[in-house]
């Protein structure tokens, strides 16, 4: 079968399907270094960490992850932890994407698998009768497939080709990224809803701290000084005890802010997966995890199929993924409406937001709901 995209979704699901002796060849626009340094996400959700243990992808995730119980809200000049381990006896693990994007390329290439970097000119014909992707890899190619799965992230090929009804809100905000050369100084993550703006204090490893910081949706990066960001982080991240190493800027960029759906996730025999068909707020730590709950979905449903006949679980791939994609866009919109304050937000919001905090870190059924919707749901739960 023909997979659109090498991100998490697209090398996941030729990684689960070649597990069950179906063999996928994977299409990539950019190169392999590219999309092995492409840093994204942090958080890896509980379901996540163990689908890839289960599939022979723990080794560097057990050596060079961050295993977390909790995390902090920062808020009314004080700390509030949400403790996962005692509200629902399970946790998260802190590990690079580009690292996970980098285990999967190496199993695959181990295994035999195909990915074709640096394609372009990508087609997708025929869904509906004789699956075909056209594609250039310096000279046109066509690939027929008994399947296709459009894997190309957000700003791919595939979504047009699904008639579809989209879902989405653009938020007034976006999050300026930046990856430091410094020592964490505190070893769980910090999402500080201050006046002047949110904060988001991770980490990647001993040696390198992540920070985010809410900024207008048109910012330049270059706008932002180091010097600035620093002082900005300090001003928003202020708790009793709490200090921030600084060090030079490995990477800087500013990542716009957007809940999007396209319903439904299927056409014929071509299937969407991942940013694809979805994008959330990176507040909830959602994104990369929800492409991973749907490649799970469909390696077992075209494991049915393309193995045994079985269209059963083709038919309910769309609505079950969304089940799970729609929990993710409101936790994902909770967290971003609740800690995201601006100078010029109305008081009146303000002081809801701060109603929702308080009422969140002080009832241990609210502090519960949180943690299990930010550690992950089991997958088959929803
Ligand atoms: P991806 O976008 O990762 O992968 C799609 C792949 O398809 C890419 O490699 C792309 O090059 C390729 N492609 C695109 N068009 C193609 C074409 N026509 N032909 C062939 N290949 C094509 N999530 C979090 O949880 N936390 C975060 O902090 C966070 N930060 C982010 C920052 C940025 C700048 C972005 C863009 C996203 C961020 N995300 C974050 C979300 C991110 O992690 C995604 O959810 C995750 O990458 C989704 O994985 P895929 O669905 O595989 O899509
Ligand atoms: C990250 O470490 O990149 C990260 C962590 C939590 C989030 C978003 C990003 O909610």
């Amino acid at each position: 079968m023909g997979i659109v995209g090498a991100g998490p979704a697209g090398l996941l699901l030729s990684h689960l399907l070649a597990r069950q002796g179906i063999e996928s060849v994977v299409l990539e626009s950019r190169s392999r270094e590219y999309v092995e340094q492409r840093v994204r996400a942090g958080v890896l959700e509980h379901p996540t960490v163990e689908l890839l243990r289960e599939v022979g992808l723990g080794e560097r995730l057990d050596a060079r992850g961050l295993p977390h119980e909790g995390i902090s809200l920062r808020f009314d000049g004080g700390d509030h932890r949400i403790d996962f381990t005692d509200l629902v006896g399970r946790g998260i693990v802190v590990y690079g994407q580009q690292e996970v994007v980098k285990d999967l390329i190496a199993a695959r290439l181990a295994d035999g698998g195909e990915i074709r970097f640096e394609v372009s000119n990508v087609r997708i014909d025929g869904v509906t009768e004789d699956p075909l992707i056209h594609f250039d890899d310096g000279s046109p190619q066509e690939m027929h497939c008994d399947v296709i799965a459009g894997c190309d992230g957000f700003h791919g090929v595939s979504r047009a080709v699904v008639p579809h009804t989209v879902f989405d809100r653009l938020y007034p905000f976006a999050w300026l990224g930046i990856l430091a050369q410094a020592a964490p100084t505190h070893h769980e993550l910090v999402y500080a809803g201050h006046a002047r703006g949110f904060a988001l204090y991770s980490m990647r490893s001993p040696e390198v701290t992540r920070l985010y910081l809410q900024v207008p949706p048109d910012t330049d990066a270059d706008t932002w000084s180091e010097r600035r960001i620093w002082d900005e982080l300090g001003v928003r991240l202020a708790a009793d005890g709490f200090t921030l190493n600084e060090g030079p800027l490995i990477e800087k960029g500013v990542t716009g802010m957007r809940s999007f759906v396209a319903e439904p996730m299927r056409h014929g025999r071509l299937f969407l997966a991942g940013d694809a068909a979805h994008i959330v707020p990176p507040t909830g730590a959602k994104g990369m995890n929800l492409a991973v709950a749907d490649v799970r979905v469909l390696a077992e449903a075209l494991t049915g199929l393309l193995r045994h006949g079985d269209e059963t679980g083709v038919d309910a791939y769309s609505q079950t993924c969304l089940r799970r994609v729609w929990r993710a866009e409101h936790f994902s919109w909770w967290m971003t409406s609740m800690l995201h304050m601006g100078e010029d937000d109305d008081p009146f919001t303000r002081r809801l937001q701060l109603s929702q905090l308080r009422q969140t870190v002080s009832s241990r059924a609210a502090a519960t709901t949180l943690a299990e919707n930010y550690v992950g749901l089991p997958h088959g739960s929803i």
